[in-house]
């Protein structure tokens, strides 16, 4: 629907400002109303600065993420706000809205962060504003990627948490409506990681906030994870005899395609449904010696461990689920050595015992799980399946995971997927409003051997827009910048199958099917 209005705008030296909206909708902010929102006043709120940066000028002014630098310079014209919301007396939560100069598609799009966030994620940001959304990052309340900032500041261990997200959509809703003089017509969040676990959050905590949440790889719930990652790490570092160096992984991998490839029809170097496959690395015991295409005994049993679930001893209850099997090249994202990852280290430490000092190497997984539990638990895990108030708002749930993540078990995300199902009240009208899509080949939110790049906020939009539910989405394989792959992903628990006929690097050549 294409609506017309003209929006006046104040500001403090008494100069008036136009909103205009251009034939089809699209709104265009007179110059100068960038300028003008640094006089808005918003609870909690400091506005540091309102900007208009102009095209392909914007440079990070932190060191941000590694990967920027790349990338901005084609991103359009656009109003930047940066802002600190302080909801408590600890708070100093750093948020950015930035909102197109031209050409805004009457959206919002905020974008999530990575471990323990600390940063604003420009990138992201950046991607969202070229599509033509308005968008929002936040720092999450504390500055520098570790987990130091919740020593003995509760208060931002909860704005880490999910407050910082909160704050961050309320007001950068408000932001978008003072510029353009109209608040967004959809809002969505897309995260991954850390950024899942925000996603799962918010449809938990503040199911007002988003009517489609994209959530990749949550890191959840966030104490088991970590507690499952110091587990493995004690049996891979506990001693010089079970640490498998990173030479071994390729005759691990060969090993677990020769048992599982060809289990989904197709000899491919991927692993469509790798829990259909069991794969037992005693198989690779060397008989004749140590050498590169053998485990010794030590290293079977640490492999053993770290492809199995995280379980208590006691009641048989799953702490974690494992890696699976097809991760083995990337084992190094966690097991390199030569103590734990530090995001689950440092959980640990700053969190749970509140001692910078303390040793890893004395973790028990029954004991220090349910003390990591009972401190924190309640804050930090988005661990409530009934989602029933975003689904009576019409909220859709994308989530997705890479079936070789190597940082966070993607079996996480099908045990949330299937929970949420179980004990949410579906819409009155019935409509879907949850799906996974489980990802072949691809690794953590990205790379891996298989088809790992999709646009999911293409699925969500008109899903949430016209109730087109999504039910296949085409991901790409790329090599030196060339698509040389394309598979379908499904609607889990569908997984694509082999026409039969043309070429398996087309996904014209596959189906959706119930395996
Ligand atoms: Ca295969």
């Amino acid at each position: 629907m294409t609506r017309s209005f003209v929006t006046l705008l104040t500001a403090g030296c008494g100069a008036v400002f136009l909103a205009v909206a251009a034939p089809g909708g699209q709104l265009i902010a007179a110059s100068g109303s960038c300028e003008r929102l640094s006089a808005l006043k918003l609870p909690d709120t400091t506005i540091a600065t309102a900007e208009t940066v102009a095209a392909g000028a914007f440079k990070p002014s932190t060191a941000g993420e590694p990967s920027e630098g790349r990338g901005f310079r084609s991103m359009p014209a656009f109003c930047r706000v940066a802002a600190a919301i302080a909801p408590t007396s600890d708070s100093d939560i750093k948020v950015e809205v930035w909102l197109p100069a031209a050409g805004w598609n009457g959206k919002f799009q905020a974008v999530g962060n990575g471990g323990w966030a600390g940063t604003i994620s420009y990138a992201a940001m950046g991607r969202a504003l070229e599509a033509g959304y308005a968008t929002a990052s936040t720092d999450t309340g504390h500055t520098g990627a570790n987990g130091a900032f919740a020593l003995d500041h509760p208060e931002k261990l909860v704005d880490y948490a999910h407050r910082a997200v909160h704050e961050m959509t309320v007001k950068a809703k408000a932001i978008v409506d003072a510029f353009y003089g109209s608040a967004p017509k959809q809002s969505y969040w897309n995260g991954c990681s850390t950024g899942g676990r925000q996603a799962l959050m918010e449809a938990q905590r503040y199911p007002a906030d988003y009517d489609g949440i994209i959530a990749g790889a949550a890191a959840n719930p966030k104490t088991h994870l970590d507690a499952w990652r110091v587990w493995m790490s004690q049996a891979m570092f506990k001693d010089h005899a079970s640490f498998i160096p990173a030479s071994k992984y390729p005759a691990i991998h060969r090993a677990v395609l020769k048992a599982c490839d060809a289990l989904d029809g197709l000899t491919d170097g991927l692993i469509d449904d790798p829990t259909r496959c069991r794969f037992d690395p005693g198989v690779l015991a060397c008989t004749d010696g140590d050498g590169p295409g053998c485990l010794t005994a030590a290293q079977v049993a640490a492999a053993q461990v770290v492809m199995k679930p995280a379980k208590d001893r006691r009641t048989g209850a799953e702490i974690f689920p494992g890696l699976e099997v097809g991760t083995e090249l990337m084992w190094g994202r966690l097991l390199a050595g030569p103590g734990p990852y530090a995001i689950a280290l440092e959980q640990f430490r700053f969190v749970t015992f509140r001692n910078p000092n303390w040793d890893w190497r004395t973790f028990d997984l029954e004991r220090d799980t349910a003390l990591a539990d009972k401190i924190s638990q309640g804050t930090l895990g988005a661990i409530d399946p009934n989602l029933t108030a975003f689904t009576r708002r019409g909220g859709k749930l994308l989530m997705y995971h890479g079936w070789t993540d190597p940082s966070i078990a993607p079996r996480a995300s099908v045990n949330f997927y299937t929970r949420a199902l179980e004990t949410t009240k579906a819409p009155a009208d019935g409509a879907v409003w949850l799906r996974l899509f489980m990802v072949p080949g691809m690794g953590h939110c990205g790379g891996g051997d298989g088809p790992n790049t999709f646009d999911m906020m293409s699925a969500l939009g008109p899903w949430v827009e016209t109730g087109k539910v999504p039910e296949r989405i085409v991901a790409s394989h790329s090599t030196a910048g060339k698509v040389d792959r394309t598979r379908p992903l499904c609607a889990y628990p569908q997984v694509a199958r082999y026409t039969g006929t043309g070429s398996i690097d087309d996904a014209g050549n596959f189906v959706c099917r119930t395996p």
